[in-house]
């Protein structure tokens, strides 16, 4: 039996693909085709493709061509795949021509025709565009713009601040056509919008937003109270819109990777996570201003929280929180929370520095994830006999935004397959844990 291995990304699947495939399989008797996961793709430059891994596969399966499908997760994995398949032909698209000729050695490599006047780029530019408008247009909003415009299918359009002249000066530099003189104004430009003002202010926007039946990427944190965040996760359902927290941290490719790593058990059973977010700031800073929400708690805690909940869950026995307070915030916050059968803490600071590491301990191992945690590239998976240790490195990007534009705009593009990366549940108790730290319940100041 001749066997022929193709591979690919199959996005938005097409004319070309399916022409591709025939051919391939034309060339034998049973055709393997490796479809690419997303971390791939991102690792390998495809910043945009649309559909999920899972949806790419199933576009393959429908053609009925493949009798074998794999996934292609890393670099150097078709030479694998060749030997391990005992496969007799790898073909590939004529775009590649000459690049897989180091294949060779393991079998034969054909290069077949593609098809002209069709590919997954001009699918996707053909897409609907998402029109944005931003709300608030501080730091964080300058570093958004520059991000949102290396991801497709999303545009700018508009951005709204009370300070009309401070908006303006913000429009004028990126380029925003629209500087939108109220909400109203801001909504009837835009489809969704990324609310990025300071985080008291958060709740009312966002329902201000949902309300006129736009797509919501909120900035962190989202809310202080667990019943505003419920009030707003169940209107935006009943809307039928997206509605995402951007916590940055939970759309990076290391990041994922790391809680599925762990999930599946590599360190044995999770026993500590320990993580910490520190950003020592100005004490004029409105960060640190008691009268608008500030505080290391309010401005760091969802950071750490999101290990936390993720590996260990939103069901702890209690969390103690130990503050440090200067001119009525808390300058420094250690929380430590006690689970059935794991404890977790975390430090907050904007006026103490600590290290800002994150090590999750587990009774086979321990995952280590170098300061600043938060944004990592790479992590490591360490043993007692260090020969098992080993590094993992994923892309990150930039300032890192761009992958929650990416899922936000792929979630409002894509209904059906959208699964929101922080979940409601995850959501909620973050807001819960915030509400009850605000209220002094188990607070020691020290
Ligand atoms: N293709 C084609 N005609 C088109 C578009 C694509 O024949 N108009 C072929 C490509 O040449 C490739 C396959 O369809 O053989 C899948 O294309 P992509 O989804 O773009 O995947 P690609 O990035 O080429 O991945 O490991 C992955 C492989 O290296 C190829």
């Amino acid at each position: 039996m001749k066997k022929v291995i193709t591979y690919g990304t199959f996005d938005l699947f097409h004319q070309g693909h399916y022409n591709l495939l025939k051919r391939a399989k034309e060339l034998g008797d049973w055709l393997i085709v490796g479809v690419t996961t997303d971390n791939f793709d991102l690792e390998r430059g495809k910043m945009n493709t649309c559909n999920n891994v899972m949806e790419r596969i199933e576009a393959v399966k429908s053609t009925g061509l493949a009798d074998q499908i794999v996934i292609e997760e890393y670099k150097g994995q078709k030479i694998e795949d060749i030997q391990k398949y005992g496969v007799d032909i790898f073909a590939i698209g004529s775009d590649w021509t000459g690049y897989f000729d180091y294949l060779k050695e393991y079998c034969d490599v054909v290069y077949l025709p593609r098809t002209e006047g069709i590919s997954s780029t001009q699918l996707r530019q053909e897409r609907p565009v998402v029109s944005l408008g931003i709300i608030g247009t501080g730091s964080i909003a300058s570093r958004f713009v520059p991000e949102a415009e290396v991801v497709n299918n999303v545009e700018i359009v508009s951005a709204y601040n009370p300070d009309l002249e401070e908006c303006r000066a913000f429009c004028g530099k990126f380029g925003i056509k629209k500087t939108a003189g109220s909400l109203e104004e801001l909504f009837s430009a835009c489809t969704a919008v990324y609310v990025a003002s300071p985080h008291y202010t958060h709740y009312g926007y966002v329902k201000e937003a949902l309300l006129s039946g736009k797509h919501v990427l909120c900035e962190t944190p989202f809310v202080f109270k667990e019943s505003e965040a419920e009030e707003l996760f169940s209107l935006a359902e009943e809307k039928g819109l997206v509605m995402m927290v951007a916590l940055k941290t939970a759309y990076c490719p290391a990041f994922g990777h790391l809680v599925s790593m762990l999930k599946s058990g590599v360190i044995g059973e999770i026993v500590e996570v320990n993580a910490s977010t520190t950003t020592l700031t100005d004490e004029k800073s409105q960060k640190l201003d008691s009268r608008l929400h500030g505080g290391s708690m309010n401005e760091n805690a969802c950071f750490p929280l999101l290990p936390i909940l993720k590996l260990l869950g939103t069901k702890f026995e209690d969390v103690r929180f130990y503050s440090k307070m200067k001119n009525g915030v808390d300058i420094y916050t250690k929380a430590v929370f006690r689970y059935e059968t794991a404890i977790a803490s975390f430090q907050v600071g904007l006026g103490v520095k600590t290290e800002g590491n994150m090590v999750i301990s587990g009774t086979k191992g321990y995952a280590y994830v170098p300061a600043p945690w938060w944004k990592t590239d790479y992590y490591e998976i360490r043993y007692e006999d260090q020969n098992k240790n080993r590094k993992y490195f994923y892309p990150f990007a930039g300032e890192g935004l761009r992958y929650e534009i990416k899922d936000f705009v792929s979630g409002i593009l894509s209904r059906e397959y959208y699964f929101s990366k922080v979940s409601k549940k995850e959501n909620l108790c973050m807001a819960q844990i915030q509400e009850q730290f605000l209220r002094g319940e188990n607070v020691f100041i020290i």
